[in-house]
């Protein structure tokens, strides 16, 4: 079998890419590793950017999505008992996040690829990615299947084996580990979270994201390398209130069943440069951001934007330019981002230094988030960056 690009991995990444290289007139096939009941299923990201739906609609593939998302243009910080509301809709030109679940932009994304004919190979795992300097790269299956691309594209996640058919020399990576960890927990919540609320407290930094309205995404900092068993659901529930709250019981939600706790080792890794031959690297394979900001997503479909305009440019014009660009152009992006995860995890968590003076860390925290909600410089360039209005 042949096709111009093969693309390991059916995420946000994998399928925005094969619809944007579909509509272009690009053969391509998208292989994945698990069932489709389970990558539909997979609950994740929530808050989509205001650049990624501008694409999205561009492409055709934000139908649903504009029908059905929420709109959020405002967060509150909580810190020393009061609530800042930072209206980051009005200090970036009115612009807004959409809250709409991954899992339901995946089955839009799925969908709309099965209607133009070339759904992807569901339950298809890629063994290797060979010959990315020769004439053709291959993909290998477990399952039998080998296909020869013209270029292949890595959108297979963290854990993805694409990383692999890199030589051993000639790309680096840079990894971080923070020092903490967050509990990840999907609740069901009597009523539906209004936006985003970041709690900088003394016990640690807790988080609530909306994702529906009766589900809520919360975060809770706790000490790097904790077991998830240290968190049984009562203390869960006692400590989201503790910190999230704060003195103002109406602000947060009552929190029922927790569907999902897991526990998250706080890191971020990018890999430099995103393309070897023909091999690329998109989404999640390529970078990883802790969820500060809600970026990883929006990261994702970014480049498989990137990606597909190369690889029109050059399969179907003979252009090799914008491939020639892809790593550097992408890599300038991820980086920018990747500034303003830290810099927002950075403003949510205390130091781990014990000499530091908590009350005075709190009220730094609390002058912080006044000066962005405040009109002015520091206002606007959070609010451009936070909504990733694509204004740098
Ligand atoms: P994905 O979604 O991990 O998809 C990779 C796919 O590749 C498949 N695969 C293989 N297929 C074939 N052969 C192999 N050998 C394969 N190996 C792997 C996998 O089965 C999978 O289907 O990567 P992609 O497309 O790059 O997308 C990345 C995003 O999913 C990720 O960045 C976000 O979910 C991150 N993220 C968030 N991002 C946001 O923009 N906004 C958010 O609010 C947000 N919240 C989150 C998040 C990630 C979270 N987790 C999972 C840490 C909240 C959480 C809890």
């Amino acid at each position: 079998r042949r096709t111009q690009v093969g693309i390991v991995g059916a995420g946000p990444a994998g399928l925005a890419l094969a619809n944007a290289l579909t509509r272009q007139g690009v053969d391509c096939v998208v292989l994945e590793r698990a069932s489709r009941v389970r990558v539909e299923g997979r609950q994740r990201a929530g808050l989509v950017e205001d650049r990624t739906v501008r694409w999205l609609r561009s492409q055709g593939l934000a139908d649903r999505l504009l029908v059905e998302a929420t709109r959020h243009d405002w967060c509150d910080f909580r810190c020393l008992g009061h609530t800042v509301r930072v209206d980051y809709g009005a200090y970036s030109g009115g612009r807004q996040h959409y809250v709409y679940p991954q899992q339901s932009l995946v089955r839009d994304l799925v969908a709309t690829l099965e209607k133009a004919g070339s759904p992807p190979f569901f339950s298809h795992t890629v063994r290797a990615v060979t010959n990315i300097t020769g004439r053709r790269a291959r993909l290998e299956c477990e399952e039998g299947m080998e296909i020869e691309c013209d270029y292949v594209v890595g959108c297979d996640g963290f854990r993805g084996i694409s990383r692999a058919a890199l030589p051993a020399t000639g790309h680096r990576v840079h990894n971080r580990r923070y020092p903490y960890d967050w509990l990840t927990v999907l609740a069901e919540v009597d009523r539906p979270a209004e936006g985003v609320r970041y709690a900088v407290h003394r016990a640690g930094f807790a988080g609530m994201m909306p994702r529906g309205p009766r589900l809520s995404r919360f975060y809770l900092q706790c000490p790097p390398g904790e077991p998830v068993t240290a968190w049984p659901a009562r203390r869960i529930v006692a400590e989201l209130r503790t910190r999230l709250a704060d003195g103002d019981p109406a602000g947060v939600p009552a929190i029922g069943a927790l569907p999902e706790v897991r526990m998250l080792r706080m890191h971020s890794s990018v890999l430099t440069p995103l393309r070897h031959g023909r091999l690329l690297l998109a989404g999640d394979a390529a970078h990883v951001l802790t969820p500060s900001g809600a970026k990883g997503m929006n990261l994702a479909i970014a480049d498989a934007a990137a990606a597909a305009d190369a690889l029109v440019a050059r399969l179907r014009d003979g252009d090799e330019g914008p491939l020639a660009g892809y790593s550097a152009a992408r890599l300038a992006d991820v980086r920018r981002v990747l500034g303003f995860s830290e810099w927002l995890l950075a403003l949510l968590h205390l130091p781990a230094d014990p000499a530091a003076d908590p009350a005075k860390e709190l009220a730094e925290r609390l002058a912080t988030v006044r000066r962005l909600a405040t009109p002015g410089a520091r206002a606007r360039a959070f609010a451009h960056r936070y909504v990733g209005s694509g204004v740098r």
